[in-house]
């Protein structure tokens, strides 16, 4: 640019000199000279006297150079505004084509987080460091926030890396905990797996107590605090329940849980009026197919099932809803036959002469009759008599959509258990 610059004064200054020559040319004398007379190609006029002619001589001389400078000038500038052109070109082509290639990294990483990652970090779009990682995910730009969540809870080492990075990057400072929860969970969507939400709010309860040291005696105070937090505000906001506690439930529920001591009231009223007054903000599902049909595990169709205490094959029309599995003769009954509740149940492949078989059965104890039950053939409602469900569906495939459904329907119990162990440990932190 600087040489263009330093051209174009020269050309200006050569320009300037070609129009006053080409004005009229002032002799020593006074004489002026009419500018026809300095064509290079015409003749010596006659009545010149030997000192004009020698000046009207020089005069053509530097009239040839100029003309030929002007033009060497025109040609440098023209190449180096040509260069200049082609640079722009090929540094905006390459941004196009970098921009192309990370809106494709996005759309990748929305359908396979890590495949997304790995084809960023490829292309040398993202640096394979959990700051960078973390970096891109907490500015989000247009990435899918259940992609996030699911990134971030995974349970490789480099994922948890990326997970500390991640919340390191939010500012917890002098927030109070409700404060700290909005801006948190609107960062991703909160993944639906028990070990996934664990790890997530233990690595937000470590960050919190950081930014705020001395207001919880432990960081488990502020994970079961949080949960709390997140429950109350189902309580309060969702149309479906209909018992909504009032703050001194709230202050009761969430005693001895400061290492076996009490939260300060004002602590929780803050809280909890902050909660009534504006519930959180959670990121939707944006879209995954995938995924919604994860966290939405209802689901019916036509399975084979095998009887209790007399072995035979029934084909039932199954219902997965509410954390139950209801089974109908027809499409059409009002009525199921039997009803078998997940709650602690587990799930497994089995080999059967049928096909893609599965079973629920109860972990650890084989021998328990599950709790279920069934209409007997005279109408009435009994208790099941299986101690596991041996179940037969249609194709592979979906056996595998059943057994994902029927998981995600089990899991959300673990979290509980989890959650009720650390309430167990904090309270009892006292009486030690
Ligand atoms: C019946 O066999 C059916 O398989 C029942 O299934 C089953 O009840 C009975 O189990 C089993 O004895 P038969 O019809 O050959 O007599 P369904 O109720 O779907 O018709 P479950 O409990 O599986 O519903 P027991 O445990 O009641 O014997």
């Amino acid at each position: 640019m600087i040489r263009v610059l330093i051209l174009v004064v020269s050309l200006f200054a050569c320009s300037a000199g070609r129009s006053c020559a080409h004005k009229c040319i002032v002799h020593q004398s006074g004489h002026i000279a009419r500018p026809s007379v300095l064509a290079t190609d015409k003749a010596m006029p006659d009545d010149l006297t030997p000192e004009e002619q020698q000046e009207l001589e020089n005069i053509r001389r530097r009239k040839q150079e100029l003309q030929e400078d002007i033009q060497r000038l025109k040609d440098e500038i023209a190449e180096v505004t040509s260069e200049i052109e082609n640079l722009g070109s090929t540094e905006e082509r390459k941004n196009m084509q970098r921009n192309k290639q990370v809106a494709m990294g996005r759309k990748k990483f929305n359908m396979d987080p890590k495949k997304g990652i790995q084809f960023l970090i490829e292309n040398d779009l993202l640096k394979n460091t959990s700051d960078d990682i973390a970096q891109f995910l907490y500015k989000g730009e247009g990435l899918n926030k259940t992609a996030i969540g699911d990134y971030l809870g995974e349970r490789d080492d480099f994922n948890i890396q990326v997970l500390h990075a991640f919340v390191e990057l939010h500012e917890f400072t002098d927030l109070n905990l409700v404060q700290a929860l909005r801006q948190f969970l609107w960062s991703f969507r909160l993944p639906g797996e028990a070990q996934k939400i664990d790890r997530m709010m233990e690595a937000f309860a470590q960050r919190y107590c950081q930014c705020n040291p001395g207001v919880f005696q432990s960081t488990d105070t502020c994970y079961i605090l949080s949960f709390a937090i997140i429950m109350l505000n189902t309580s309060l906001h969702n149309p479906n329940v209909k018992d909504k506690p009032s703050v001194e439930r709230f202050i009761s529920m969430n005693r001895g849980i400061n290492e076996g001591g009490d939260l300060p009231e004002d602590l929780l009223r803050n809280l909890y009026d902050s909660i009534k007054n504006e519930p959180f903000k959670i990121p939707e599902d944006d879209g995954n197919d995938l995924t919604h049909t994860f966290f939405n595990p209802d689901r019916e169709g036509w399975l084979l099932k095998l009887g209790g205490r007399v072995k035979t094959w029934k084909r039932r029309w199954f219902i997965l809803t509410d954390n139950c599995l209801y089974y109908f003769e027809y499409t059409t009954d009002k009525e199921p036959r039997g009803i078998i509740p997940l709650e602690n149940l587990s799930i497994k492949e089995v080999e059967d002469k049928k096909p893609n078989c599965f079973e629920l059965f109860i972990p650890d104890n084989k021998d328990q009759v599950i709790k279920a039950c069934k209409t007997e053939a005279d109408g009435r409602v009994v208790e099941g008599n299986h101690t596991f469900y041996r179940i037969s569906a249609p194709t592979a495939e979906e056996k595998e959509e059943w057994m994902n459904s029927i998981k995600a329907a089990i899991s959300r119990d673990p979290f509980y258990e989890m959650l009720a162990a650390r309430k167990k440990k904090v309270s009892s932190m006292k009486r030690h």
